[in-house]
């Protein structure tokens, strides 16, 4: 039996409405179904290889060229579903490789930061699932691999879809209607941008699962965002996205980072993500959006102090020409060659 392997490549995803609170930590089941935009594969993304062998002595994984524990509960369901999976497709198929049993070697790179606010564990899940799953042919659709990347980590679910993705929250006890679906792919609004400004590559302060779990235990206003504002404005943005409406979303996506940052603020003690620079950004878009008259940019910020923008090309010279002005003298800023840029002023 000759030793195989592939290799495949998983974007971050940035939700632009939240996910934080789950049901069943254990599943990884939310409080509350979210929506994401996932990155091109030009951008934030993990690359995994994975291979079998006999010789191998034990599963193992390398995380940028560091070996790293497989150990953790939440990597070891991962492994065990996709095994069940290959086990019951070799039963099936007598004439089949007996590969379920043997050793994997899980190789992985980011591009970007890891564990730093963005997404890394997103991008990370959805790779080495959707690498394992291809490794061993598995014939699962892409939203029955979202519910197993979801239990390595919940957002990871989001990350097995390109565009405009949902993660349906479900109802069902054991998870099996907890799952993301495309809503649009990215060829339904390619003119969409995502400008990503590092404020900080330092590894986040408060871990989003701990984070999500004080939250759950100790704020007043998380019932109220739970029940009272995300159904409503799950509904709402997915129909912003078919309509491509970026005024709409681009309102909804701001509401639900405050809200998000808001339930973090009312947790016990606070948890505080976003830092000065972070509500620098917020100071610096609300006033391109005023100078306008309309939304040209929205921003939104996860666990960590680092912004996400999206806009349109349209308006690519408006935001980034603005960013720069404000944020140009910042160390590693490239700034965009050959145009100059005006700050509207009031
Ligand atoms: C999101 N975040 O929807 C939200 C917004 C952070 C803020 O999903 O415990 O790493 O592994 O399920 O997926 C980060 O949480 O948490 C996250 P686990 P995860 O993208």
């Amino acid at each position: 039996m000759a030793n195989k392997y592939v290799t495949v490549t998983a974007p971050v995803n940035i939700a632009t409405l939240k996910y934080w609170g789950k049901r069943d930590r254990f599943l990884n089941l939310p409080t509350n179904s979210s929506i994401s935009v996932t990155l091109s594969q030009d951008d934030l993304k993990t690359t995994t290889s994975v291979c079998y062998s006999k010789n191998f002595e034990s599963d193992a994984l390398y995380l940028n060229g560091n070996e790293e524990s497989l150990s953790s509960p939440r990597q070891q369901s991962c492994l065990k579903l996709l095994r069940k999976c290959r086990i019951e497709k070799e039963e099936q198929d007598p004439s089949l490789d007996k590969i379920a049993s043997l050793p994997l070697h899980i190789v992985s790179v980011n591009n970007f930061p890891t564990a730093a606010g963005l997404a890394s564990s997103a991008a990370g899940y959805a790779a080495m699932v959707y690498s394992i799953a291809k490794l061993y042919q598995l014939d699962l659709d892409r939203s029955e691999l979202s519910k197993i990347a979801r239990q390595g980590s919940g957002s990871a679910c989001r990350s097995l879809y390109g565009g405009f993705v949902a993660w349906e929250m479900g109802s069902l006890d054991n998870g099996s209607d907890s799952k993301a679906v495309q809503i649009a792919p990215r060829a339904h609004w390619p003119g969409i941008r995502a400008a990503i400004l590092v404020v900080s590559a330092a590894k986040k302060e408060v871990p989003s699962t701990g984070g999500m779990q004080l939250t759950v235990k100790t704020s007043d206003l998380f019932d109220y965002r739970v029940k009272q504002v995300v159904p409503a404005r799950y509904e709402e943005m997915k129909k912003a996205i078919l309509a491509k409406d970026f005024g709409v979303f681009a309102e909804l996506t701001m509401k639900d980072s405050n809200s998000f940052h808001a339930v973090c603020l009312d947790s016990y003690p606070p948890i505080f993500y976003m830092n000065d620079t972070s509500k620098r950004i917020v100071k610096v878009i609300t006033t391109i959006n005023e100078a306008y008259g309309r939304n040209v940019a929205a921003y939104t910020f996860d666990a960590g102090p680092n912004a996400v923008i999206y806009y349109e090309e349209k308006d690519e010279d408006i935001v980034l020409g603005t960013l720069h002005e404000f944020f140009g003298s910042v160390p590693g800023w490239a700034k965009k060659s050959g145009k100059s840029f005006s700050v509207p002023r009031k």
